[in-house]
């Protein structure tokens, strides 16, 4: 039975849609009392088959003018199903834009991550304090909350509650947080409690960027409050300030967050955690468990993360235009913050009972409501509270409190009159529940897409006095949800403590988070140098080479090369080249003409070979020869050879080179104190019917440069950092004791792996690397070289994941096998992991291939001390380069210098960021000197051969 329609021209805010012509329900006459109507009716405001959702009009006037006016107020209040559908979907629409990080146009709701990754385990436990800020209104409060980390034992929280005064709310920020700061010490003064090591979690109910657990910059403020100095700020650090400036108690705040997180964190529910918190109190809003994957400004796949929907601000005027009453317009326009958060003024418990008085004060200035009387307290804002709406709206008390409520007001109800105010309390909150069930049943639809599960199972915590307090509330709230959200079997939570329990236990997992955070810290101290640190290190490397070159004691054994001179481009020939030492053994022919081009082939060096007999060593790499020779067509042919051997040399001539002591590695048998060029010599003699002419042999760094110097002449530095690191320069011939004459240059083998060796670097050195050396096949050596090069880095990294896991820091605690497994971390590892174009999850898929159970916060660590490990190489191999270069500046008297580095080597060619690190140490160290990094591009193979060709060019003007 259509019910009739009133003669409704003027009804305010919307034309009726032709769909709602003549359709405005009301009850059938004979109903039982109002508020009987309005728990069965009122609940969901709906009876099958009936669009608009509404409440009865039992007890309103008859069909006269006031009635009309009457039914014009309530009317707007009405919303019917297809509106908030309407709303359910354009709310909908704005989360996931909102979580694509869609900008433009910016989304109606915030969909703020609050790095809230799990819901709470249950193990949780400690005393910890909670400061609850915002969820209230016009007070805070400070609960001591014992977790025992048992299921289902519950120590009740112990809570003090503090009005904050209106001035304190409207004020500077400095002075609300002294304030939050004075209510913590009197807390704490009343409270028979250890004042040690006191751990706080902020439940701040305002939107906020959050940075981390303890970091939360605020957006804006909403509701009553509006202090200055606070939004744009760390709001954790302004309460930091303020418990110091107060000096009292000494209370780590070590989490931040949104009071629906600490609804949803708190509630129990035994199998099924809540995965929603919804809080409707002075304001509103919810927040949920989604899939990481889903927010865009995580770089993260796997998980969840709780996310505040911040529903306060949703705005979207299609949806909510025919919604909004003018008395809404009225209520935001005299709010604090007019334009913002006009949903939550819709709902929130600050707004319904201001709603409720400018409806009442506009019925009663057109003569509708007590006789058209008014009183100065129903004319001032804010005298109707949500309490006084809740209390009238009670079935029980109902009628009697709005007599007591109206006169407190200074007014005289008549019968009817307690009757309509009722209505007008019921039109407000029903319109309020029902839009709040259409904002829960946007997230609860989307987080059933985004489960792709056919039927949702959720539980949802509830929070918040207008939840707690209005009697009908939360029933027309579940009544719509199912009929929005009909697909998800929804359970409804009531928060115990108004989530102070969760927040404790955000504040547990924050503390454990923390708490790792300082181990982590206090492991990767070692390794972040300070310039200091650094300087000292140039400054002992300076004082090592000097001792070197004068054949004094000293790490840096700095090997004079017999290369007196870089390319000067005259060179010609085709020439033999052997690259031994690095990653690859290379042979190469390289013709050199107008230009240099190289054809080589890379062959390996066996494990067993490189740590065989001498012999053995040299017959593979004869082996090779020959067999690159065939595949080149050389057979038979004598070309000249130049030696690349990257291991230190005691060099008598370009072609003797005495192998001092192996690295990297290697460690052939009856080598050392040889005269490597004769062992190969040999080699090839015990091989019949092969010639060589081996000419020169070099270093990797020597040939490094030169082949660098081939394109820059002034690249007068070799620099390798790859499997082993080591450096070379031309020094002056004056300074180089034990090599006869004074003028012009030679190029200095440096070999700083060594430096170090001589404990000088004792004050850098870690216990990782001590563990490190002690497991390398030459421990006490190539100190230096063992903090830099790719050969130890990822050892060191392991040991460090090894010693983090013994803390529990690390992969729960779990020491795995594969992580006890030397060189099971490879240094390239570092590189990847390093690389910024590797979100988080790639870095946790290398090392799930290592068989490391871990979760996104151990992927961070790892990333964390591979960065730690390759800054500290990176920062020590600039101070090196520092230092050769200002003994440069300084040997030629030169008030700035302009010089080049050739460079080559895996870590440093490979590494994101090495090689920038290197250059902005260098720059830091020697600010006189201006450097150019060039990557070699074909190797010191192309060095040795160019370094066999100056000799054979000065060899052949020697002969005529
Ligand atoms: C390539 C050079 C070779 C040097 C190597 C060092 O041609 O002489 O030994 O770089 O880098 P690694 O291969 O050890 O990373
Ligand atoms: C705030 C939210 C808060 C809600 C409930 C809103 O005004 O913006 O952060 O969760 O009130 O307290
Ligand atoms: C060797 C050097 C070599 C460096 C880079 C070190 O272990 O001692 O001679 O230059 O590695 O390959």
């Amino acid at each position: 039975m259509s019910l009739l329609v009133i003669g409704v021209p003027h009804i305010a805010r919307q034309e009726l849609r032709p769909e709602e012509s003549g359709q405005l329900l009301c009850v059938p006459g004979g109903q039982p009392p109002l508020w009987k109507l309005m728990d069965s009716v009122g609940s969901a405001g709906l009876r099958q088959g009936e669009e608009a959702l509404s409440y009865p009009e039992e007890g309103l006037p008859g069909p006269s003018d006031s009635s009309e006016l009457v039914q014009e107020c309530l009317q707007q209040f009405k919303v019917t199903r297809a509106q908030l559908q309407q709303i359910q979907a354009s709310l909908l629409g704005s989360m996931e834009q909102a979580l694509r990080g869609q900008a433009s146009p910016a989304p109606a709701v915030r969909m703020l991550p609050t790095y809230v990754g799990s819901t709470p385990h249950g193990t949780e436990q400690g005393d910890f304090m909670v400061l609850e800020l915002g969820a209230t209104g016009a007070s805070l409060r400070v609960l001591w909350v014992t977790l025992t980390g048992i299921e289902g034992h519950r120590v009740e929280p112990r809570s003090q509650e503090f009005v904050i005064p209106q001035e304190v709310m409207l004020g500077a920020g400095q002075q609300l947080f002294d304030f939050a700061a004075h209510c913590l010490s009197e807390f704490l003064d009343a409270q028979p409690v250890s004042k040690q090591g006191l751990q706080l979690g902020f439940s701040f109910s305002f939107p906020c960027h959050q940075t981390g657990l303890d970091r939360s910059t605020l957006i804006s403020w909403t509701k009553g409050f509006r202090c200055s100095g606070v939004e744009g700020q760390d709001v954790v650090q302004l309460l930091r300030d303020a418990i110091q400036r107060h000096g009292a108690y000494n209370i780590d705040v070590v989490a931040v967050v949104n009071d629906t997180v600490g609804t949803m964190m708190g509630c129990e529910l035994g199998a099924r955690p809540c995965e929603v918190g919804l809080v409707v109190d002075t304001g509103t809003n919810a927040c949920y468990m989604e899939e990481a994957r889903h927010v865009a400004v995580l770089d993260e796949d796997r998980g969840r993360v709780c996310v505040s929907v911040e529903w306060g601000s949703f705005s979207d005027v299609g949806a909510l235009g025919p919604v909004l009453t003018t008395f809404d317009h009225t209520l935001d326009h005299e709010s604090l913050n007019p334009g913002a958060q006009r949903f939550e003024k819709m709902i929130g418990g600050l707004y319904l009972g201001e709603l409720v008085r400018l409806v009442l004060a506009h019925l009663a200035q057109r003569g509708v409501l007590f006789g058209g009387g008014t009183s100065p307290a129903l004319l001032s804002r804010g005298s109707i509270l949500l309490e006084h709406v809740a209390e009238m709206e009670d079935p029980s008390a109902g009628a009697a409190r709005v007599r007591a409520i109206l006169q407190d007001l200074g007014l005289s109800p008549g019968a009817l009159d307690v009757e309509l105010v009722q209505h007008v309390c019921a039109a407000v909150c029903t319109r309020a529940a029902q839009l709040c069930a259409a904002a829960l049943a946007a997230v609860l639809s989307h987080l059933q897409h985004g489960r792709e599960q056919q039927t949702l199972q959720v539980a949802v915590a509830t929070g918040g006095r207008v939840c707690e307090r209005h009697p009908r509330f939360c029933g027309i709230l579940q009544g719509t949800v199912m009929l929005l959200a009909p697909e998800c079997d929804v359970s409804f939570i009531p928060s115990v403590d108004g989530g102070g329990r969760g927040v404790a236990m955000v504040t547990a997992v924050a503390a454990r988070l923390a708490a790792h955070r300082r181990l982590l810290e206090e492991t990767l101290a070692p390794f972040r140098l300070n310039h200091d640190q650094l300087a000292a290190v140039q400054a002992q490397m300076r004082k090592a080479m000097v001792k070197g070159l004068r054949g004094e004691a000293s790490s840096l054994r700095m090997l004079p090369t017999f290369v007196r001179a870089t390319p000067d481009g005259s060179e010609r020939g085709d020439f033999l080249a052997l690259d031994l030492g690095g990653t690859n053994f290379r042979v190469l022919l390289v013709r050199v003409t107008t230009g240099v081009q190289i054809t080589s082939q890379i062959y390996s060096i066996p494990e067993s070979v490189a740590q065989g007999s001498g012999q053995q060593l040299f017959d593979h790499i004869v082996d090779c020869i020959v067999d690159f020779q065939q595949k080149q067509g050389l057979s038979g042919q004598s070309l000249p050879l130049g030696f690349t051997f990257s291991f230190p040399c005691r060099q008598l001539g370009l072609d003797q080179g005495i192998l001092l002591n192996w690295t990297k590695g290697f460690n052939a048998s009856d080598c050392e104190g040889q005269d490597v060029v004769n062992l190969l010599r040999e080699a090839i003699a015990r091989r019949q019917a092969v010639e060589l002419n081996v000419v020169a042999i070099v270093n990797d760094t020597v040939g490094t440069m030169m082949s660098c110097g081939y394109e820059d002449p002034r690249c007068e530095i070799g620099l390798i950092v790859g499997t082993g690191t080591n450096a070379c320069y031309m020094e002056e011939l004056r300074n180089v004791a034990g090599v006869p004459g004074d003028s012009g240059r030679m190029c200095i083998n440096m070999e700083w792996g060594a430096f170090g060796d001589d404990g000088s670097l004792a004050m850098l050195s870690t216990c990782f690397d001590a563990s490190v050396d002690k497991a390398s096949i030459n421990p006490g050596k190539q100190r230096f070289e063992k903090m830099i090069s790719g050969m130890y880095l990822g050892e060191i990294v392991r040991h460090i994941l090894l010693h983090l896991t013994s803390l529990g820091v690390l992969f729960r605690g779990q020491q795995t096998q594969r992580l006890q497994t030397r060189d099971i971390f490879k240094t390239k590892f570092l590189s990847e992991i390093e690389s910024d174009s590797l979100a988080l999850r790639q870095v946790r898929a290398i090392l799930e291939d290592l068989g490391l159970p871990l979760t996104s916060d151990d992927a961070l660590i790892v990333l964390e001390v591979c960065q730690a490990v390759s800054q500290r190489a990176a920062q020590l191999c600039g101070a090196g380069v520092a230092a050769v270069v200002e003994k440069i500046r300084e040997n030629r008297g030169l008030e700035e210098l302009a010089v080049s580095v050739g460079v080559d080597g895996t870590l440093y060619k490979l590494h994101p960021h090495f090689s920038s690190l290197v250059a902005a140490t260098v720059r830091e160290l020697a600010p006189h000197c201006v450097v150019t990094f060039l990557q070699s591009e074909d190797g010191s193979g192309k060095g040795a051969a160019l370094v066999t060709a100056v000799a054979c060019r000065l060899a052949q003007l020697t002969r005529v």
